[in-house]
């Protein structure tokens, strides 16, 4: 048995900063190829202001050993790639059946859900929201706000990610600004 210590991280609501400071990872433009839908936006993006940071992620790194609880805050800055809302990759658990909680701390998002076999699920989240991601779901957030989208999530360790199924074939609903709302829509990619 390898025994870890009890410790504390403070976590700034606003910002998700850690302290103190942890692993901290980012995720640009250039990150997501292939992952928002219009691609001729995607370009327009690049060309007028370069890499454009999309989120950054904060987190307590922890042995992989089967138990212990993963934990860290993501920041999806605000903004859109055309019509579609930033968002983060999204994954399934490489060990499907293991799931996570997530937990609003300031902005307004959407958790956007869905399984092997096609179901779907949005769900908002605020300050103060608790999220279930059950096991077998697939999970994304998208902020759909004007200021950042800043949440906390515990997982397990012995979960895993599996990035390459959504990499390849992408989530069913889009999250996008229609005539001046976050709208879900279909992807035009599974009609
Ligand atoms: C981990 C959990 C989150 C995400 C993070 C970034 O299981 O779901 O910590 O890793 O929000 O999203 P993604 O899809 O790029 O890992
Ligand atoms: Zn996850």
């Amino acid at each position: 048995m390898n025994l870890t210590q009890p410790f504390v991280t403070e976590i700034d609501f606003a910002s998700g900063q850690l302290s103190p400071a942890r692993h901290v990872y980012q995720r640009r433009l250039s990150d997501m190829p292939g992952y928002y839908a219009d691609a001729d936006a995607v370009e327009r993006t690049f060309a007028n202001e370069g890499d454009r940071l999309i989120y950054e992620v904060q987190s307590v790194v922890l042995p992989a050993d089967e138990g212990q609880l993963p934990h860290c805050t993501t920041r999806i800055l605000p903004g859109r790639i055309g019509a579609e809302y930033h968002m983060t990759k999204g994954h399934f658990h490489a060990r499907r059946e293991q799931g996570e909680v997530y937990f609003g701390l300031s902005g307004q998002g959407m958790l956007l859900l869905q399984t092997a076999d096609g179901k779907t699920s949005v769900q908002p989240i605020k300050a103060g929201t608790a999220a279930y991601v059950p096991p077998y779901w697939a999970h994304r957030t998208v902020n759909i706000g004007a200021e950042d989208f800043v949440f906390f999530c515990v997982w397990t360790a012995e979960a895993g990610h599996d990035y390459a199924t959504i990499e390849r074939d992408g989530f069913r609903k889009l999250i996008v600004l229609r005539d001046g709302q976050p709208t879900i829509i279909d992807n035009p990619k599974f009609i």
